[in-house]
């Protein structure tokens, strides 16, 4: 028995999609990087042959728990990691000692598994990692502006687009399965019928969406942000908007529950590097955990802790920028 585990957003999904093309007949599951290590040890008692993890953030905090996931699977499972986000040094090399592991920032992990599987792969596999380059904004990578030209990239995007506007209105553990193997038998996005209308309905939402952050957004210092809007999801998105309708150059979009605050976090004309703020802002605050990519990142924390995890953030993007001019 094989395994392929990935994310649930576009460039999880198309990388998957890959995997189970080099991998055929391979069960499917979604993870992320606060499961990966449960999901490991679940996997490890079927002793599988083959086991192919993509598009998933090594956690800091969760590494020794992934290391001992691993350690449980017997010397024969072959283990492919792929992944492009920031990884520690020292990490990079334990994880080296126990998986067959491709990393590098900057290309979309759909990309590094094509490039990785590409002389195993049907021609359409191809379309799949540039919709996950398009997915994760790492459509400026040289293999993926090179591939651009094989199509005509318009379509691509619509096809792209298609497939990153329906994810917002479907349930992912379940809908999104189907989605992958459809991806890996070679439908078109604009061939499925069920995505093509969530997509255009997502697109509907998302508007309203701006239209909400454009009388609710508000802003602190540099960054600004919007608090609990009154629907699910579209948060990436939302604090996108809440940067640019406020005029800054960082956005925030969080969500509160009783006890913690939950939050998406995207940058703005600005290379102040989220993930690394992170780093340097969180510790200290109660429960707060988050990271990510240099522009798009992601935290949670106790939600006493959000006005003073404001500060921070605006203090630390205030100080980066004054370094800079
Ligand atoms: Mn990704």
């Amino acid at each position: 028995m094989n395994y392929v585990l990935s994310h649930g957003d576009v460039d999880g999904i198309t990388s998957g999609a890959i995997s189970l093309l080099k991998f055929p007949g391979s069960t499917y599951y979604f993870s992320k990087p606060s499961q990966i290590h449960n999901d490991l040890y679940r996997i490890a008692k079927e002793r599988p042959d083959i086991v192919s993890v993509s598009d998933i953030a090594v956690n800091k905090k969760r590494f020794d728990n992934i290391l001992s996931a691993l350690d449980r699977f017997p010397e024969s499972t072959e283990i492919y990691w792929t992944d492009h986000h920031p990884i520690g040094r020292k990490q990079k090399r334990e994880l080296e000692t126990r998986v067959s592991l491709v990393h590098e920032i900057g290309p979309s992990a759909a990309e590094l598994v094509y490039r990785r599987f590409e002389n195993d792969l049907p021609e359409h596999a191809l379309r799949l990692a540039l919709y996950g380059a398009i997915g994760d904004y790492c459509d400026n990578s040289n293999f993926a502006q090179l591939h651009f030209e094989d199509y005509d990239k318009r379509t691509l995007y619509l096809e792209a687009g298609l497939l990153v506007q329906s994810l917002q209105e479907i349930d992912y553990q379940r809908e999104s399965k189907d989605l992958v193997r459809e991806l890996a038998l070679g439908v078109a996005p604009s061939a499925m019928n069920n995505i093509v209308q969530l997509a255009v309905k997502a697109t509907r939402i998302e508007n309203e969406v701006f239209k909400y952050v454009q009388t609710n957004a508000r802003k602190l210092g540099r960054v600004g942000y919007i608090l609990d809007m009154p629907i699910r999801g579209y948060r990436g998105k939302s604090a996108k908007f809440a940067a640019y309708l406020t005029d800054s150059n960082v956005g925030i979009s969080a969500k509160s529950s009783a006890d913690d605050v939950d939050m998406s976090i995207r940058r703005r004309g600005l290379k102040v590097d989220l993930n690394k703020a992170l780093n340097n802002i969180l510790s200290g605050l109660n429960d707060a955990h988050g990271g990510g990519h240099p522009a798009a990142a992601g935290a949670s924390m106790h939600r006493n802790e959000f006005p003073r995890f404001l500060q921070r953030l605006a203090d630390y993007v205030d100080a980066n920028i004054s370094r800079k001019t």
